[in-house]
C-alpha cells in the first residue's frame, strides 16, 4: 500500500465533507465562520477523521457512512487547538504553518469560533441518525461516547492537569494522565465511533480500543520528540515549546532515545492488537508506523 497516496486521497475525502457540512464563509454573521473555516483548512494531517473511517472498514462497514461523525471528531480536535492557542492557554502565535485563530481575528471570536466548532461536532453526530440509515441507538451510543472524550473526563481533564500543574511537580503517572487524556482520549473516541457506527462486534470494538490507546500514545511520544528535534517548517509551528513552558514530556523524563524506544513498543503493541482482522485493517497498521515516522 502506497501509505502517503492512500492517506492524502481519505483526507481529501474529509475536506471535502467538512467544506459541505459547514456554514458557507458568506452566511451572517460572516466573521464567525471565516473564523471556523480559517482554523479548520489551515492544514491539518486529518489523522483522526481518517481514523474514524478506517475503524469503519475494518470491521467491514462502508467508510462513507460515517463521515459526518469523522468530521464532528475533526471539529473537535481543531476546537481544542484553537482554545489551547489562547493567550490564557499557551499562547502561540503559529499553527499549521498559519497565524493562530485570536491572531487573525482577535481572542473574543477565537474563543467563539472555538465553542462554535464544538457546537457544530455534536449537530453533525446527530446528523448521521439521517445519514445512510445509521440506527439511531447506534448513534446515541457515539454522541455519548464523544462528549466523554470531549468533557472532564477526556480532553478537558487532560488540559487543566496540564495547565495548573507545575513543571516540577509532574511524575510520571501524572504526566500519563495528561497524555491519556488530552491526547489519547480523542484518538480512542475517533476509532470507536468509526465502530462503533457500523455495528462492530464486542470482540471488535475493544481490539479497536486497545489498537487506539497505544496509538495516542505513541502519537503523544513523536509530538513530545519532535517538539525537541523537529523542524519548524515542516511542524508548522516553532519547536522547544515544551522547554520554554517548562512542560514535563516523555523525552524529560527518559532521553530522547527512550522516548523513541517506548513509542516503538506503542506501535508494536497497537498492530498486535489488530491480529483478529484481516487486510481491511491494513491501513490502521500503516496509520500506526505512519505514527512514529512523521516528522511534522
Ligand atoms: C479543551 C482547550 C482544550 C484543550 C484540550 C487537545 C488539547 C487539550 C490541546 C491541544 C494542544 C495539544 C498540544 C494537544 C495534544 C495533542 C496534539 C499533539 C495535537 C496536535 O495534533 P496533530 O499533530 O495536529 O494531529 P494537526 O494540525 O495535524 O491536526
Amino acid at each position: 500500500m502506497d501509505f502517503w497516496r492512500e492517506l492524502k486521497a481519505r483526507s481529501a475525502l474529509v475536506d471535502e465533507a467538512l467544506d459541505r457540512f459547514l456554514p458557507p464563509p458568506d452566511a451572517y454573521p460572516e466573521v464567525i465562520h471565516q473564523a471556523m473555516r480559517y482554523s479548520l483548512f489551515a492544514g491539518g494531517k486529518r489523522l483522526r477523521p481518517v481514523l474514524v473511517m478506517a475503524a469503519a472498514e475494518a470491521v467491514g462497514g462502508d467508510p462513507m457512512r460515517v463521515i459526518p461523525a469523522a468530521c464532528a471528531i475533526e471539529l473537535i480536535h481543531t476546537y481544542s487547538l484553537v482554545h489551547d492557542d489562547l493567550p490564557a492557554m499557551d499562547n502561540d502565535d503559529f499553527r499549521r504553518g498559519k497565524p493562530t485563530c485570536h491572531r487573525v481575528y482577535g481572542e473574543a471570536v477565537a474563543i467563539l469560533a472555538g465553542d462554535a466548532l464544538l457546537t457544530h461536532a455534536f449537530g453533525l453526530l446527530a446528523k448521521n441518525a439521517g445519514y445512510c440509515q445509521v440506527p439511531p441507538e447506534r448513534v446515541v451510543q457515539v454522541i455519548e461516547e464523544v462528549a466523554a472524550a470531549a468533557g472532564t473526563a477526556g480532553l478537558i481533564g487532560g488540559q487543566v492537569v496540564d495547565t495548573l500543574t507545575e513543571a516540577s511537580r509532574v511524575d510520571m503517572p501524572t504526566l500519563e494522565y495528561i497524555h491519556r487524556h488530552k491526547t489519547g482520549a480523542l484518538y480512542r473516541a475517533a476509532v470507536r465511533t468509526g465502530a462503533i457506527l457500523v455495528g462492530a462486534t464486542g470482540e471488535q470494538l475493544s481490539a479497536l480500543t486497545k489498537y487506539a490507546e497505544h496509538l495516542g500514545l505513541a502519537f503523544q511520544i513523536q509530538d513530545d520528540i519532535l517538539d525537541v528535534e523537529g523542524d519548524p517548517l515542516k511542524l508548522g509551528k516553532p519547536v522547544g515549546s515544551d522547554l520554554r513552558n517548562r512542560k514535563a514530556t516523555y523525552p524529560f523524563f527518559m532521553g530522547v532515545e527512550a522516548a523513541r524506544n517506548r513509542a516503538r513498543e506503542a506501535v508494536e503493541a497497537a498492530i498486535a492488537s489488530l491480529e483478529i482482522f484481516d487486510g481491511r485493517a491494513d491501513f490502521l497498521r500503516e496509520l500506526a508506523r505512519f505514527v512514529v515516522e512523521r516528522d511534522f
